[in-house]
């Protein structure tokens, strides 16, 4: 099919065409690669702005569950809402959110909401752009919140936070008092920290662990892009629809102040310098990957193995051979 016509189906709001989009922008073949960029191009038309927002916390921490609850409260408030999901797939056992249907049994069955599994067998890199333009794609297919999960290992939120307006730290209530090995990266990354199941016996332990995160929070460096009171930390609990209404009307709050002072745009410019940088980067390593090249640098690995040469010298064949194509 013509790219520019999927593009307008994609902009009328057709599901199927939308899915078809996906899956052209997640194909690696080149062809498939020169359509999906007319196809990107194409669906500047729309004009569109959605919120979008991202997601990360540990496995079992309730993101699932999170995102249920949450996108059918926006649903309720008559918004449309789409959830994609980072997921290196060596990170995880198969399942990815399809599997995690079930704990999605309401929203999967929406007609206002769109539910995307991760791709598997893709790395860091090709999930990234994957979604990057899938998120793209849902936005101009008219979906207002975009819900970007990552279950947060390794760089997966770094990913995550540069294709998100708004990044959401998902916790769950923790034992004693210490901060759970939360890195001081992801806490610099955080808009809102919700510690999730504060509920019944865990109730206490929640309020505790809020209290201390806020603290925590408190002695990260003022932010220019915040207005006063943020990043923040609360408690919600996602099984019995807690504290979503106050966490969703603080994310407003937020994302209002931003735009009225330039900062929306400005890290969406951002990012976007940061994933052209990134293209660039992937294309020029996918080179490697291919012939003649590929043959060309297991060669002479072999050889620097054995000696035969130092490794710069081969190294600067390789990049001899590249340049010159
Ligand atoms: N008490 C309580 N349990 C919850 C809450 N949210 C989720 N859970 C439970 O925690 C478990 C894990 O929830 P999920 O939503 O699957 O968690 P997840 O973060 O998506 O997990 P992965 O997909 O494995 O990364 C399930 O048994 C949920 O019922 C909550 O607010 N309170
Ligand atoms: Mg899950």
């Amino acid at each position: 099919m013509d790219p520019k016509e999927l593009a307008q189906q994609v902009i009328d709001g057709n599901r199927r065409a939308l899915a078809r989009a996906i899956t052209l922008v997640e194909s690696a073949r080149a062809d498939h690669r020169e359509q999906a960029i007319i196809l990107m191009d194409a669906l500047k038309a729309s004009n569109r702005v959605a919120l979008r927002v991202g997601l990360s916390g540990t496995p079992g921490v309730g993101k699932s569950t999170f995102i249920e609850t949450f996108g059918m409260m926006l649903i309720r408030e008559g918004l449309k809402v789409a959830v994609l999901a980072v997921d290196p797939s060596s990170s995880r056992s198969g399942g990815s959110i399809l599997g995690d249907k079930t704990r999605m049994e309401l929203l999967s069955r929406e007609p206002h909401a769109f539910i995307r599994p991760s791709p598997s067998q893709l790395e860091l890199g090709g999930v990234a752009r994957r979604t990057r333009e899938a998120v793209s794609l849902c936005e101009a297919a008219g979906y207002d919140i975009i819900l970007i999960e990552t279950v947060g290992v390794g760089q997966s939120e770094t990913v995550v936070s540069q294709m998100s307006d708004l990044f959401l730290l998902l916790l769950a209530p923790a034992g004693g008092d210490e901060l759970q090995g939360v890195k001081r990266g992801i806490m610099e990354i955080a808009d809102m920290i919700l510690v999730n199941k504060a509920d019944g016996d865990l109730k206490a332990a929640a309020n505790r662990t809020c209290a201390d995160y806020a603290g925590a929070l408190r002695l990260i460096r003022k932010r220019s892009y915040d207005p006063e009171g943020y990043p923040k930390a609360m408690t919600v609990s996602a099984l019995q629809d807690n504290g979503l209404t106050e966490a969703w009307t603080d994310m407003q709050t937020l994302i209002d102040w931003r735009r009225a002072h330039g900062h929306f745009d400005a890290r969406r410019a951002r990012q976007a310098e940061y994933w052209f940088a990134q293209e660039i980067r992937f294309g020029l390593l996918g080179q490697l990957d291919r012939e003649p090249l590929k043959s060309m640098i297991a060669q002479l690995a072999g050889q620097v193995a054995s000696g035969d040469i130092t490794p710069s010298h081969a190294a600067h064949d390789v990049l001899t051979a590249l340049r010159e194509g």
